[in-house]
């Protein structure tokens, strides 16, 4: 008989086996809605895509290290495995690295940030272990600080509420909205797309299962998004579908009517918030003549008063949540909706009450809005990074463009460094990154570019050594995920493809051509790592008097419960005695208006939370010669790049394109039909997508999602359908320097062949 072993993904845990040569997976019948992504996994072992055998740019190697405009467009030459160890160890030892380098000289030159997801598995995690790697040859390296998921949200929400991770990990919403909310007011809409996938694992998808046990109990849900399909259909939810990037301005007027109606709750502003003087008169227009009333966002949102004032009256009038989604942020003044929509929430008075008050990234991820774990989970040390020097995560363009410069991040003033290696594993920057021809330019200027890879990526196409890297079914890993309720052995599904290994193996033996593999590896394997790594969980499950067997017993179980701490969560601890267990704010309460936030953000950053425009938002004057929104959001059919030539995602292709999503009435006026080849173009660049028309698209509005592979012609412009050849690379502000690739103003026209 056939036998499945465990293992694990971002999007779900499974069982597998080869059946004559194939994959097949059984999702973990545990699952209330497994995710349709497991199907993109099967590809991973045979694709063509797959990197067999190390390679080198030819230019490179013919001559030497050093700027080259030819990254994107070289050739490679194949390599045996000792040959290009030793190339790597001569490259780094020129750079610096060698035991015990003094990180003064050597790693300030190196940039690791290496951002990614890279895949599941708690030891393998390849940025882990790029950084343990990083820290030991070079002694430190520049990093990235935030990510390209939440960067203005996380930064506001760290001056006025806490650590965001701590926040959206340690609330058990989807019960709280399935037993209590009444009203559920999602900005951003709840796409169950992203519910899908949690970094580390996510082995119960029980979103749809919440919402469906709210709708029986009669809960109202109203989706402000420019797609109808952000919520669930068949639910009963309202759609409301404002000009995008106008959301502030909507949740202003519904705070002027909570304000001016007699319903705002000073009492609860007074015990648990700070500033909320700074931002009434600018609400009611005392400040700037301009009350932030039902019209004035009307005017802006392009909504209708009555549909403003219905929806205020009623988020007085019942229990109510107020859920902002990570899009929301991912835009030019990106800060103030998620400030906004907290501000509201105190002013209702409903901020940690069950079910009510403030959410955010409630449908961002799978993980947020489970109950948080009672025990810790096996971590790969990293080491010490001996550089304090780092960037916000999406100014790697400007990093490598602008050495010397300064830029500001959280009132600091800061200065790029100059970067000769970049060194990256476990991530796809011409995916993730904005303004992708821009980002070539950049990728032209350091030394040398390493990249590890499981396939052959545009990142890999702008790298000088490639190194082929094992997915994780070619090896074994510990899988979890925060808030999720499981650990699980993940199984050796099948033999390396190719010469593929794995990164540990790759940065064991690079670090010993340095002479010091004794250092990265402290002696052990593969399963020597994961058994330590085990050993802290086990403690704490035995510590709890949980099932908590030794690493062989775990292992031959193959999945191990967890239980959710019991332990009141952060707000529930703040709301339940603010003075005994203050927020980490300057005032430990909620803050609502502060000088200091203004001063951090620099010269226009408003002290509370304000309409400030959305940067390429309809509104805007380019909208005149680009008069379309195009909104670059995630994906349904793969986890952001990943797995893009996997079943499941190429089965959505249009001719080989990414659909472009648009309603009927704007391809009417441009002559494009259902499944015609399309050309989506701004200042920036053009890609050709797939054209789909779907009345689930507000007029004006057209949905490109990120993850198609950049395939850049002569010119950078992308004949697949990545948007972010499209999308702005700037700081979403001078507070956060976030990401802003979910909003771009284009244009679109049939493809001309
Ligand atoms: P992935 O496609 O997950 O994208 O950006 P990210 O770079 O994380 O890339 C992971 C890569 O790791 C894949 O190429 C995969 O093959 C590789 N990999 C997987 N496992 C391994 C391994 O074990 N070893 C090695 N060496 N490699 C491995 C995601 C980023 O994109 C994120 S988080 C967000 S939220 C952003 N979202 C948007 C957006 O909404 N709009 C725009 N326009 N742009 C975005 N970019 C951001």
């Amino acid at each position: 008989m056939t036998r499945y072993l465990q293992h694990s993904s971002h999007w779900g845990s499974f069982t597998a086996a080869q059946v004559d040569g194939r994959l097949v997976i059984q999702p973990n019948p545990e699952d209330p809605d497994p995710s349709p992504l497991l199907g993109n996994i099967p590809a991973s072992l045979d694709h063509p895509a797959r990197l067999r055998r190390p390679l080198v740019r030819r230019g490179w190697l013919e001559d030497g290290p050093g700027p080259d405009s030819r990254r994107g467009h070289d050739d490679y030459v194949e390599m045996d495995w000792p040959e290009v160890i030793d190339l790597v160890a001569a490259e780094l030892r020129r750079l610096g690295a060698r035991p015990g380098a003094d990180p003064a000289c050597a790693g300030r030159h190196v940039f690791g940030g290496s951002y990614g997801w890279s895949s599941a598995g708690r030891f393998h995690h390849a940025q882990s272990q790029v950084h343990r790697f990083l820290n030991t040859v070079f002694g430190g390296y520049v990093r990235s600080v935030e990510s390209y998921s939440t960067a203005a949200g996380t930064v506001i929400l760290s001056y006025v509420l806490g650590d965001t991770n701590v926040l959206t990990r340690d609330h058990p919403y989807w019960e709280e909205v399935a037993t209590q909310t009444e009203l559920l007011l999602t900005f951003g809409g709840l796409p169950l797309r992203n519910t899908q996938v949690s970094g580390g694992g996510n082995s119960l998808h029980i979103a749809r299962q919440g919402l469906q046990r709210a709708a029986q109990r009669g809960c109202r849900f109203v989706s402000v998004s420019p797609l109808r399909d952000d919520f669930v259909a068949g639910l009963g939810a309202e759609w409301i579908a404002p000009r995008p990037g106008t959301d502030v301005a909507l949740m202003l007027a519904l705070a002027w009517h909570v304000a001016t109606s007699g319903r705002i709750d000073r009492d609860h502003l007074a015990r648990y918030t700070s500033g909320y003087e700074l931002f009434e008169p600018y609400l009611l227009g005392a400040s700037d003549g301009q009350p932030k009333d039902f019209a004035w966002a009307a005017e802006i949102t392009r909504l209708s008063v009555p549909v403003i004032a219905e929806l205020a009256e009623a988020i007085c009038a019942k229990k109510t949540l107020i859920n902002i989604n990570y899009a929301l942020q991912r835009q030019t003044n990106g800060e103030q909706p998620v400030w906004m929509a907290l501000t509201l929430a105190a002013m209702l008075g409903q901020t940690g009450e069950p079910g009510a008050g403030f959410a955010y990234g409630l449908g961002s991820i799978g993980n947020n809005g489970k109950s948080a774990l009672g025990v810790p989970l096996p971590t790969f040390p990293q080491g010490r990074n001996g550089i304090s020097d780092f960037i916000p995560v999406s100014r790697v363009a400007d990093l490598l463009l602008r050495p010397g410069e300064t830029y500001t991040y959280k009132g600091q003033t800061r200065t790029y460094a100059d970067i000769r290696l970049v060194y990256w594993a476990g991530g796809n920057p011409f995916h993730h990154h904005q303004d992708l021809r821009r980002l070539r330019e950049a990728f032209a200027r350091p030394d040398t570019v390493i990249v590890h890879e499981t396939a052959t990526t545009a990142t890999t196409r702008h790298a000088d050594i490639v190194l082929p890297a094992t997915t994780t079914a070619e090896r074994e890993d510990i899988g979890a995920g925060a808030n999720d309720p499981f650990l699980y052995a993940m199984e050796r599904l099948a033999a390396s493809v190719g010469e593929a290994r794995d990164d540990y193996d790759i940065f064991a033996e690079i670090a010993d051509r340095l002479g010091c593999r004794d250092e990265f590896t402290e002696g052990l394997d593969a399963r020597g790592w994961l058994a330590r790594m085990y050993e802290p969980t086990r403690k704490a499950l035995a510590d709890k008097g949980r099932a908590a067997p030794d690493f062989d017993g775990f292992w031959q179980r193959r999945k191990l419960d967890l239980p959710a701490r019991t332990t009141l969560g952060r707000i529930a601890s703040f709301h339940a005695d603010p003075a005994a267990a203050p927020l980490p704010t300057e005032s430990g309460r909620i803050v609502i208006g502060s000088e200091t936030i203004a001063r951090h953000g620099g010269e226009s950053f408003p002290p509370h939370p304000a309409w400030r425009g959305a940067g390429e938002w309809l509104g805007d004057a380019r909208a005149a010669e680009f008069p379309l929104q195009l909104i670059a959001n995630q994906p349904a059919t793969r986890l952001h790049s990943q797995l893009d030539y996997g079943d499941y995602s190429q089965d959505s292709k249009i001719n080989g394109h990414e659909p472009i999503r648009l309603n009927p009435a704007d391809a009417v006026r441009r002559a494009i039909a259902e499944g015609d080849i399309v050309r989506v173009f701004n200042a920036r660049g053009a890609v050709l997508a797939g054209a789909r028309l779907s009345e689930d698209v507000a007029p004006g509005i057209v949905q490109l999602s990120t993850g198609a592979w950049y395939s850049p012609d002569s010119e950078g412009n992308c004949l697949h359908g990545n948007p972010n050849v499209l999308t702005p690379d700037i700081g979403a502000s001078p507070l956060s320097q976030g990401c802003v690739g979910q909003l771009a103003l284009v244009e679109i026209e049939p493809h001309k062949i």
